[in-house]
């Protein structure tokens, strides 16, 4: 398959996150993407860089003073101090409900604050770098799909799907698949679908197409009741606006079975099927698997050649975006699997 990587994304290494109010290793970690490539590589699929610089459509996706200050965000904090360069800056404080998100404040870490949901998400010297490139991948998959290219994988990290408009989380800084999306729009695609798999909801895809008609997002995912990240991604939330009717959720209590998984696959694909899309973008997070560290469903190696099988069998031009997954050397057999599932189709 047609696969883009972005090898600037080993400039984003942080060190540490937040876990049980402990400092541990980043889950979201460079290993991830090389073992895919290495899997990639053995089995066929050579990697090609990005050719499309894809600031137009972020422009699209992202708020102005969003992608000003992500871009800028690792000088900022060294203008802070000169000192602050071997350490990560984290968000203590957050513009919660009463309190005012319209005015930038002049400290740095209340502009992080400001710009992110949690404290998951940690900045790197080359974090900028590392996620224009991966947007730059999301773009160019989409625009070879559009020129007729049956389907492209993004082998990108930082991942991108709880990303919004204008705020990092979970991760991820641009919003890839929306990237991928909306390009597909812009190069003609009159409706597009995005299918996300990820174990986690993609609150920030759901969110950045919530009131459009011409985007509809379905997500499987762990219910937000009891897993990250918790504040978006019930079954009730159907899209607004002109985009009511066009957005699904399927949460599964956490420790679902494959079976369970499986049939609510089912649910997303016809209802994909029914739309009647002209494109497919896959949020393609493989931390469903039942090694992976975070997560709480149980689907084998295996069952990712299934996935993409019955992805395949959608027949829709399809670009596939690599979300998260934390069993880092097994992402490559799994990723690859869902890829050469589809391929059979
Ligand atoms: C990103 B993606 C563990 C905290 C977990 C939130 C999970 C982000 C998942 N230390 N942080 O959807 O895979
Ligand atoms: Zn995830």
């Amino acid at each position: 398959m047609l696969t883009f990587h972005n090898p600037p994304h080993s400039g984003h290494a942080p060190v540490h996150e937040f876990f049980r109010g402990e400092r541990v290793p980043c889950f979201e970690k460079p290993e991830r993407v090389v073992y895919v490539e290495e899997a990639l590589r053995e089995r066929g699929h050579p990697l090609t860089v990005p050719d499309t610089d894809a600031s137009a459509v972020l422009a699209q996706i992202h708020r102005p003073r969003y992608l000003a200050f992500l871009q800028t965000a690792w000088t900022q904090w060294l203008e802070v101090s000169p000192g602050n360069a071997p350490l990560q800056p984290f968000p203590s404080v957050w513009p919660v409900r009463t309190l005012r998100s319209d005015v930038e404040p002049q400290n740095f870490i209340a502009r992080l604050g400001l710009y992110s949901m949690d404290n998951g998400s940690p900045l790197a010297a080359g974090t900028w770098a590392a996620a224009k490139a991966g947007a730059d991948a999301a773009a160019s998959a989409a625009r070879k799909v559009s020129a007729g290219s049956r389907a492209a994988f993004c082998c990108t990290r930082p991942p991108g799907h709880h990303a919004g408009a204008d705020f990092m989380g979970g991760y991820c800084f641009l919003n890839n698949a929306a990237v991928a999306a909306q390009t597909l729009r812009n190069q003609g695609a009159h409706r597009v679908a995005v299918l996300d798999v990820d174990y986690h909801h993609g609150n920030g895809t759901q969110s950045i197409f919530y009131d459009r008609a011409d985007v509809f997002f379905a997500s499987i995912h762990g219910d937000p009741r009891t897993e990250y990240p918790f504040y978006l991604g019930h079954a009730d939330e159907t899209g607004e606006g002109a985009g009511a009717g066009f957005n699904l959720n399927l949460p599964l209590a956490a420790g679902s079975s494959v079976a369970t998984w499986f049939a609510a696959l089912d649910v997303a694909c016809q209802r994909i099927a029914r739309y009647g899309a002209d494109a497919l973008v896959v949020s393609l997070g493989l931390d469903a698997f039942e090694g992976d560290p975070i997560s709480t469903f149980a689907l084998s190696s295996d069952d990712f050649s299934r996935l993409g099988e019955r992805l395949g069998a959608l027949a829709m031009p399809t670009v596939f975006v690599l979300e998260g997954g934390y069993a880092a050397a097994e992402l490559g057999t799994n990723a690859v699997n869902v890829l050469e599932g589809f391929e059979q189709h």
